[in-house]
């Protein structure tokens, strides 16, 4: 195996603790901190999670005496995408286990919660580990999207435990995996089965996050790779002056990637789906707003820029959202006949007879290419795979004919020539920055306290984060004070209530109180490489959403 130097230097980085969870592991413990509620819905959740809901909130405390726990066996799993930190995660929590007794064992399972289905395991042990430490990526024991949601699936999940004699399962996952999770460890208290489940934030999307978790694992470093990214090509833009370049960014529903990452580079467009919602934009709506800014600095003698585009936008547009929702049923309501058409002027004459008036005529009025995505296969749920579509070219396309308008009526005499970009995968598995290395190594390292105190249904929580390290808080939330009743798929489901960017907060408002600014001037930002070495001012800051929120 060979090694890149950085990844040797990596190897070295010890992951700073906060203060309270430094000290001799058999000292550390919690502290109960009375009974707890839902947000809303609590009749309802209550009566769902009977042994679980109301459980005290906790707090990660030094006790007076120590304990020496008896060795234990965790199983841990990885679900959902990628995010950088997973793998501290588990250093942390191999760390904490075997500081607190060398006998207890760390098993993987692997490929995501399909692992535990099929009894796939890997036992973590320090030749293991240590070759992950503060490393980017899932591979140690690989990631997967299996949901774990039915009781036959659950009763696997138990059998499986029980034969590999694991007391806590640590399901490493955003919204969906920790409710899964929480449902699962209802479960085992209705069978009497005392095997815990403690869950950990993950998602790049940094839409899990509310009181109690200031932010998901993975967000820090995406959000500051692909700013690097796009700090590199403003200063391209800047030096060649000659392109537009359309950005997408990752992050599925939520624009906090999109955000963050404006508030790090400062680009004369950034797109946020939150506000075009709220404020009821159209797509002609979105394109001539951008084309009043194409053609302003092309007035002022520049003919390039930067807009970033948020990956879900289009599912936030009312009249592309109704679109989708025609066709996400038409599909899923003929899906035989739909597999008889085989070329796409047959489907889409089919589609054309059967969507409503309106939606007809939006489909009709979309560039051939996104026509075609928009039939393309759908994901598990029978949905549109909105990550596939091509949205920085739909809007391209789009402004560029508007363009061409406004040049034959004299209204536009500049030159538009553009480049298309997505960040996406390029940001989950990057080396963790400090802050992620830091924070899930914390995560990691507290979850083991709360394994092995016995609770069940909670979730790892870090806080304070916007202090340094040693300042931050640590303790654990029961996953059903964070829950709230949806409809998904047709049925009243509890569910983690994803974060939406909030308008009303910091975040929005300082970057909503630039723009105006950063669209005419090229008032670029260059963040530049994420630095693992060097002042801490450049190495260990949070983000900007972060500080701002100043939680
Ligand atoms: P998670 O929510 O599972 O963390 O995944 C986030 C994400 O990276 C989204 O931003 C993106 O839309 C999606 O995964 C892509 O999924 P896939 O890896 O299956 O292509």
């Amino acid at each position: 195996m060979s090694y890149s130097p950085l990844q040797v230097e990596r190897y070295k980085y010890d992951p700073k603790l906060p203060e309270v969870l430094k000290g001799d592991i058999q000292k550390i413990g919690i502290n109960p901190k009375g009974s707890t509620t839902s947000e809303s819905n609590k009749k309802e959740l209550s009566e769902l999670f009977p042994r679980t809901y109301g459980a005290p909130f906790i707090e990660t405390i030094t006790l007076n005496e120590g304990i020496k726990p008896a060795s234990i066996n965790i199983g841990v799993v990885l679900s959902g995408g990628q995010a950088p930190g997973g793998h501290n995660v588990i250093s942390g929590l191999f760390d904490a286990m075997k500081k607190a007794n060398p006998d207890s064992k760390l098993l993987g399972f692997l490929r995501g919660p399909s692992g535990i289905l099929e009894n796939k395991v890997l036992e973590l042990n320090a030749d293991i580990i240590d070759q992950y430490r503060n490393t980017g990526g899932f591979d140690i024991i690989g990631s997967g999207r299996t949901k774990l949601e039915t009781t036959a699936q659950f009763d696997i999940c138990e059998d499986v435990c029980k034969l590999r004699d694991i007391s806590a399962l640590v399901i490493v996952g955003g919204d969906d995996s920790n409710t899964n999770g929480a449902v699962l460890a209802e479960y085992f208290k209705q069978k009497n089965s005392e095997i815990s489940v403690i869950g950990v934030p993950k998602t790049i999307d940094g839409d899990l996050k509310n009181e109690f978790i200031e932010v998901s694992f993975g967000f820090d470093t995406a959000t500051k790779t692909y700013s690097e990214l796009i700090g590199n090509i403003e200063k391209d833009a800047n030096s060649a002056k000659k392109y537009w370049h359309f950005i997408k960014l990752m992050g599925r529903s939520a624009s906090h990637i999109c955000l963050e990452c404006a508030l790090q580079t400062q680009p004369n467009i950034a797109l946020i789906s939150e506000e075009i919602e709220n404020k009821h934009k159209s797509l002609t709506e979105i394109v001539i707003d951008m084309v009043n800014v194409i053609v302003k600095r092309s007035e002022l003698g520049s003919d390039f820029g930067i807009v970033l585009i948020p990956e879900g936008l289009i599912e936030f547009i009312p009249e592309m959202k109704q679109l989708i929702s025609e066709l996400n049923t038409l599909l899923a309501d003929h899906e035989d006949h739909f597999g008889t058409l085989h070329t796409f002027e047959d489907q889409s004459r089919w589609i054309n007879r059967e969507l409503s008036r309106d939606s007809s005529y939006v489909f009709s009025t979309l560039p051939n290419n996104i026509q075609r995505q928009l039939l393309m296969d759908r994901d598990p749920h029978g949905n549109v795979q909105v990550s596939r579509i091509e949205t920085e070219k739909l809007l391209i396309q789009m402004v560029s004919s508007r363009l061409d308008e406004l040049k034959s009526e004299g209204k536009y005499k500049g030159t538009f020539s553009s480049q298309d970009h997505f960040f996406g995968y390029e940001g989950r598995c990057a080396f963790p920055s400090n802050f992620d290395a830091d924070y899930c190594y914390s995560l990691g390292y507290n979850a083991f306290i709360l394994a092995s105190s016995k609770l069940t249904g909670y979730i790892s929580s870090i806080r304070n984060l916007a202090k340094p390290v040693k300042e931050w808080t640590a303790g654990g939330v029961p996953v059903t004070m964070m829950m709230t009743m949806e409809q998904r798929h047709g049925k009243m489901k509890p569910v983690i209530k994803k974060a939406m960017v909030d308008l009303q907060d910091k975040p929005f408002t300082e970057f909503a109180s630039k723009r105006d600014i950063w669209a005419l001037k090229s008032s670029y930002l260059f963040p530049g490489a994420i630095q693992y070495f060097g002042p801490s001012e450049v190495c260990d800051t949070a983000s900007i959403t972060l500080g701002l929120e100043g939680k």
